[in-house]
């Protein structure tokens, strides 16, 4: 009885709110379906942000160990232009391996796009080695990614490591840090470094009299304890190549000199170099008068040096006596066959037989009147006058 009157009167309520329920309904769900198409544009737009806007996917807050530790070599890496993902250190511990050496590559890059893959292929002897670096210290829009791997060939010609990075934007920036490429640059002049060309400087070398300039590409990795040297006035120009320079290496605004231990201007073909601000240095001579210089062929004796003219009696201090470093020997004093004799007063300075250089000969000069001849008391007798001389040389 009770329950059937309560449905009586929601009945009649309902009956009585139809047309007002309707409207509200309307609303509701025109509300509902503005809601519903905001909710799904906003989705959208979140998706396509999340999708192509660059952004940090991982962040890893353990610090990464940087300090000079033995046989750990840090790299700052120099670039010339812009291009990201940018390089900003290597690090590599330890440098020279052999078969068998676990060896630890680390990388510092920056992108504000973000860092997807970073890799390094080294270059050994006999092939090629491709190893995938892991995030391992920062993010991957300024992070440190790293990985070893165990050596397993030689690098008795070839060495060098190439990193390669891809960001979210899938442009790729690459540097190659070369082991044991050997140097080529001009003695003087321009150095001028194209894409491909690897340059390991080791000791002290670069540009003298001229620029070190990176006209395609390429690059120079400075070892611990190298120096790259250009001079005052000059310059280098990276432009769109690396220079990885060791932590324990430097670049210096010097001249570069080659060994001139005699001081004759000349430097022998096995020189060193060294560097200094002066203009010149003793025992040592501009390296860029190499370029159109020859080699000293002795470099214990100013005498001797290409270009001389003089002759010598004692040899230069190697027992030669090529003092002109044509490598031959010119005698100053010649042989002679040409003497005089009965009725001739003419003859031809000389030995009539070469001493040699250094050695004493008798040396005959001109003639001289001697009487008659034996054999015929008409005829005037000569006989040449002569003396003691060294043949001297060159
Ligand atoms: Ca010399
Ligand atoms: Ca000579």
């Amino acid at each position: 009885m009770t329950i059937s009157y309560i449905l009586l009167v929601y009945s009649n309520s309902i009956s009585k709110k139809k047309s007002k329920t309707t409207m509200i309904g309307k609303i509701v769900r025109k509300i509902g379906k503005i809601v519903a198409e905001a909710i799904l544009i906003i989705a959208g737009i979140l998706y396509l942000l999340w999708h192509f806007a660059p952004r940090e996917l991982i962040e890893k807050r353990f610090s990464l160990d940087l300090s000079q530790v033995p046989g750990r070599e840090i790299f700052r890496i120099l670039s010339g232009e812009e291009k990201f993902p940018k390089f900003k250190l290597a690090v590599i511990e330890p440098r020279d391996v052999k078969p068998g050496d676990m060896q630890k590559l680390t990388v510092h890059i920056e992108d504000p796009a973000g860092v997807k893959t970073v890799k390094a292929v080294t270059e050994l002897d006999h092939g090629k080695f491709e190893l995938t670096l892991e995030l391992v210290g920062g993010n991957n829009r300024s992070g440190f990614w790293t990985n070893a791997w165990i050596v397993k060939d030689t690098h008795s010609k070839i060495y060098r490591t190439k990193f390669i990075a891809v960001n979210y934007l899938g442009k790729e920036n690459s540097i190659t840090l070369a082991w044991s490429d050997t140097c080529t640059p001009p003695y003087g002049g321009d150095w001028n470094i194209y894409s491909g060309e690897n340059c390991t400087v080791g000791g002290i070398d670069g540009a003298d009299n001229g620029n070190i300039i990176f006209q395609t590409g390429g690059s120079i990795t400075i070892l611990n304890g190298a120096t790259l040297v250009y001079n005052s006035g000059r310059y280098i120009s990276i432009g769109p190549g690396t220079i990885a320079i060791n932590t324990g290496g430097q670049i210096v605004e010097a001249n570069l000199f080659v060994t001139d231990s005699d001081n004759d201007g000349y430097a022998p073909s096995s020189f060193s170099r060294t560097y200094s601000t002066a203009g010149s240095l003793s025992g040592w001579v501009r390296r860029y008068t190499l370029a159109t210089n020859p080699y000293d062929c002795y470099d214990a004796n100013a005498n001797a040096r290409p270009n001389q003219t003089s002759y010598f009696t004692v040899n230069r201090g190697d027992g030669s006596f090529d003092y002109n470093c044509n490598g031959s020997i010119e005698y100053q004093y010649g042989i002679t066959s040409d003497l005089c004799e009965c009725g001739d007063s003419s003859m031809t300075p000389g030995y009539t037989t070469n001493p040699g250089c250094g050695n004493a000969g008798t040396y005959y000069t001109q003639c001289r009147f001697a009487g008659k001849c034996p054999y015929d008391p008409f005829v005037d007798y000569f006989i040449p006058t002569s003396t003691t001389l060294i043949q001297a040389c060159r």
